[in-house]
């Protein structure tokens, strides 16, 4: 089984991740790590927060001379912010109140009054700096590791944008490799020229409301073997482990896979892929389930769209209580992100490959990249000859 989990706060001096399950063997590159943190740090309408910060990665456990040891991978970034916090966020106890920055105004549509509510905190900065997106820089740094595990395997993740606000992509006649290509060119991360302007324009319109705008990010996973996930159980099924990883990045409100909500709206023969076979083998002429059926890959690109809400920190007002006066307010903020939608799609790449090797280790588990490998072939042996 692989797991992990990320510790430390928006504004605390770092964020760190402990990965655990990787087999021994596998080559882990930090530059390859940084490539992604420097692209989720990147995108067309993200706030000014993000010239404060240079994501790189520091590895402090779990990795010699290159290559994992099978013990647990310790990941960590600095928060360069830290500096302008280092009282209010202090680790140790300070020997005067501290009222700078105490956050009494919960912005409706973040974790502030819930969490507030739930913890009993008086000072809600203790809700919103464990909720804030910064957690996901960690999240993308633990799924490069996991796209160079399951890269070792020839799979691999692509994302891209294919929606903000009324702007839509059309990627329909592109090949995967067009579209991640373009996708990396576009300053929203949309491999459809005419759609990023599109997109361009609709973020900028938010802003001059001072207003913020969501879409929609879609991940392919590319040469998934069959049989990743199970229909046994519930908490093995891979669509459901899927949704809980893309639900589970901040501000996403719904997740599709394939046709998502499209099948509700026509008969049973447009929905369901037919199977043919040739001397490769069982193959299909559509992808309308995304790849997975009984809550299994089939073979196919696994497909992924997460759609995110405009998120919550906006710069005009919206209306609030104070929980300290219980008098109303107004919660305009004077930093914020536009759109993170871009980001987001980074993110879901790095959630979706962690999913995805999750499963690899669970089918072809071993405790070296050598003895999965042996595992894998035999797999793939097996299936020539079903
Ligand atoms: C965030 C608020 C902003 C974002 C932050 C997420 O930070 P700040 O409150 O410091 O202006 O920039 O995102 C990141 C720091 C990041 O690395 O993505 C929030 O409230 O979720």
């Amino acid at each position: 089984m692989l797991r992990y989990l990320t510790a430390g706060e928006s504004h605390g001096p770092a964020i760190t991740a402990i990965l655990e399950g990787l087999p021994a063997g596998l080559p882990v590159s930090a530059e390859e790590i940084n490539i992604d943190l420097k692209r989720r740090q990147g995108g067309y309408g993200r706030g000014r927060r993000m010239q404060i910060e240079t994501d790189t990665i520091e590895i402090t456990g779990g990795v010699r001379n290159g290559r994992t040891m099978g013990g647990p991978l310790s990941l960590r970034v600095e928060n360069q912010d830290w500096k302008n916090w280092t009282d209010v966020m202090a680790v140790e106890p300070v020997d005067h109140p501290i009222t700078r920055r105490r956050v009494t105004k919960p912005r409706p549509g973040h974790a502030d009054l819930a969490g507030g509510l739930k913890y009993g905190h008086r000072d809600l900065r203790n809700v919103l700096e464990r909720a804030s997106a910064r957690e996901t820089t960690m999240r993308v740094a633990v799924g490069a590791v996991a796209k160079q595990f399951i890269e070792a395997f020839g799979i691999r993740v692509i994302g891209h944008v294919v929606r903000i606000g009324q702007a839509d992509a059309d990627v329909s006649g592109l090949s995967n490799e067009e579209i991640w290509n373009r996708a990396e060119e576009s300053p929203v991360r949309c491999a459809d020229e005419k759609a990023t302007e599109g997109m361009i324009a609709e973020i900028d319109r938010a802003k001059s409301l001072k207003d913020t705008i969501g879409g929609i990010f879609e991940i392919k996973v590319l040469n998934v073997p069959p049989g990743l996930g199970s229909h046994v159980q519930w908490d093995r099924k891979l669509d459901g482990r899927l949704a809980q990883a893309i639900l589970s990045i901040q501000a996403v409100k719904g997740i599709e896979i394939g046709m998502g909500f499209g099948v509700t709206q026509v008969l049973g023969s447009e929905v369901h892929d037919e199977i043919f076979y040739n001397e490769n083998g069982f193959y299909r002429k559509t992808n309308r389930a995304g790849g997975i059926e009984g809550g299994m890959t089939e073979g196919e690109e696994i497909v992924v769209r997460g759609a995110l809400k405009p998120i919550a920190t906006l710069m005009r007002t919206i209306m609030s209580v104070d929980i300290d006066t219980k008098e109303p307010f107004d919660s305009a903020k004077e930093r914020s992100d536009v759109c993170t939608v871009p980001a987001a799609g980074v993110i879901g790449e790095a959630v979706v490959a962690f999913v995805v090797a999750d499963a690899m280790q669970e089918k072809f588990g071993g405790d070296s990249l050598e003895e999965m490998k042996r595992n894998y072939l035999g797999y793939m042996g097996q299936l020539k000859d079903y």
